[in-house]
């Protein structure tokens, strides 16, 4: 890939609103992600491979649980830089932000929040230092929107759990050394349990043939009686809504992080329709192109605008499902119509790995359908507004 030349847009001083360590840790971000995931990313990409050497340097810049607390081994950031720190991750790579949101949001939140004190003490610290990566199970082949008809299961066997199931296309799973799995009780409630690598019965096949989320590692997690201790399940909540409170935490996360992607495709295209000549001029002379570029800066400002609000409501702990749901699927829908007019203005050389407009708008692929489809996020708002829920 060309060096990284990315420079922020700013168009409506969204700076301003920032607070002196909110851009201390963006510029931290920022440089890591140029310095360690722009040169390599697209090899990486490229062959399907995940760049296991940046688990560290996540780690380092806060970027496993930097909204826990200090005493767990987080960084205990605020949600704002949270959020900033997944739109400069994923400026570079979806797949490296996917990595950093199962993590904190779907692995060490969970824990932290549903969490026995003992539970915490053995795996926040390492999770927030990258020595255990983790993954979050809950679709399973035939139950994706609509996770509460799950199978997988667990049986008090007295001393231990026994567990049984599949879960499917799961970051991060092939390379995990912890899973949080959500699985019914023999009442068919659903309750989180931690499973460890080395556990009999319990494999990892991981998901080829993907065009999306390359560098990012997906997999399945099977489960054929693996023996649980008791102590590994999650105490402090149980029911469909303990999952789905992790998600409310990775949507969050995504909504700031697919803005970061949108970023990149608009400043690549506008720096190179500056400087691409044809028919005499350079095309981002042409009105066409201006189209693209205005609508492109419009959009990235009303989601950058967007995000921080939600930001500020999550600080105060006043952001809700639905409102979190609602940036989730604007930023996602917004980037990924930019990658796509973006790659178009850079004709040819737009589809090749020699930028990263080709590689986002992939990844972006991903984005839209994890974390609740497009569509699932339209039902949301939708339920919201009206009051009817319209899924079943
Ligand atoms: P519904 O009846 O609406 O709710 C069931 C119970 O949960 C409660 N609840 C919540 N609680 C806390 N936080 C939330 N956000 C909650 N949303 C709902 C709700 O009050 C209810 O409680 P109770 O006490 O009445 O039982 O559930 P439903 O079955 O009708 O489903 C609703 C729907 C469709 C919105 C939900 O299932 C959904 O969001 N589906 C999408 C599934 C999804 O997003 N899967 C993501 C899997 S993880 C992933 O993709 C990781 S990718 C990570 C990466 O690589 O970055
Ligand atoms: P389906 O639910 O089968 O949906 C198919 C289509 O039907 C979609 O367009 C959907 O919008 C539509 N649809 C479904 N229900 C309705 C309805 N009621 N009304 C209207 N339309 C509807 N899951 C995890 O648990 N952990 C992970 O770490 C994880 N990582 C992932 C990584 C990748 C790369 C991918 C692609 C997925 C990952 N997922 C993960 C799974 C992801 O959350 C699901 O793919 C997603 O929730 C959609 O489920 P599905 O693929 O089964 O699609």
């Amino acid at each position: 890939m060309a060096s990284d030349l990315f420079e922020s847009p700013d168009y409506y001083g969204v700076d301003d609103l920032l607070s002196e360590e909110h851009k201390l840790v963006r510029a931290a971000t920022r440089d890591w992600v140029k310095k360690e995931v722009s040169p390599i990313i697209e090899d990486y990409a490229q062959r399907a491979a995940f760049p296991t050497q940046l688990i560290k340097g996540l780690a380092d810049v806060g970027a496993f649980g930097p909204y826990i607390p200090a005493e767990y081994g987080g960084a205990g950031l605020d949600q704002i830089s949270y959020g900033l720190m997944m739109q400069e991750i994923e400026r570079g790579d979806s797949g490296v932000r996917s990595t950093c949101s199962v993590q904190s949001s779907l692995v060490m939140f969970p824990i932290y929040a549903y969490g026995s004190e003992e539970q915490k003490q053995k795996f926040l610290p390492k999770l927030a230092s990258g020595e255990f990566l983790g993954s979050f199970g809950l679709t399973e082949p035939n139950f994706g929107s609509n996770p509460s008809g799950m199978i997988t299961n667990f049986k008090d066997m007295g001393d231990h759990y026994l567990l049984n199931g599949a879960k499917m296309w799961i970051s991060n799973a092939p390379f995990a050394d912890v899973a949080v799995v959500w699985a019914k009780n023999e009442e068919g409630r659903i309750h989180g349990i931690i499973v460890e690598r080395g556990m009999e019965g319990f494999t990892t096949p991981e998901t080829h043939n993907k065009w999306s989320l390359r560098a990012s590692a997906t997999g399945e997690l099977v489960f054929d009686n693996v023996k649980v201790p008791k102590e590994n399940l999650l105490p402090g909540r149980s029911g469909l809504g303990a999952p789905l409170s992790c998600l409310d935490s990775a949507r969050y996360g995504i909504a700031w992080g697919a803005v970061g992607a949108a970023m990149d495709c608009y400043d690549t295209a506008l720096r190179y329709a500056k400087e691409r000549i044809q028919f005499d001029r350079p095309i981002a002379g042409f009105q066409l192109q201006q189209k693209k570029l205005a609508e492109m800066i419009t959009e990235i400002t009303k989601a950058q605008l967007m995000v921080w609000r939600l930001g500020t409501l999550k600080n105060e702990g006043k952001a809700s499902t639905a409102q979190i749901s609602m940036a989730k699927r604007n930023s996602v829908e917004i980037a990924l119509k930019i990658a796509r007019e973006a790659r178009q203005m850079l004709g040819g050389m737009g589809i090749t790995g020699d930028y990263s407009i080709m590689r986002h708008m992939m990844n972006l692929e991903s984005v839209v359908t994890y974390e609740g489809t497009h569509d699932i996020h339209l039902l949301i708002t939708g339920m919201d507004v009206t009051g009817i829920p319209a899924f079943k």
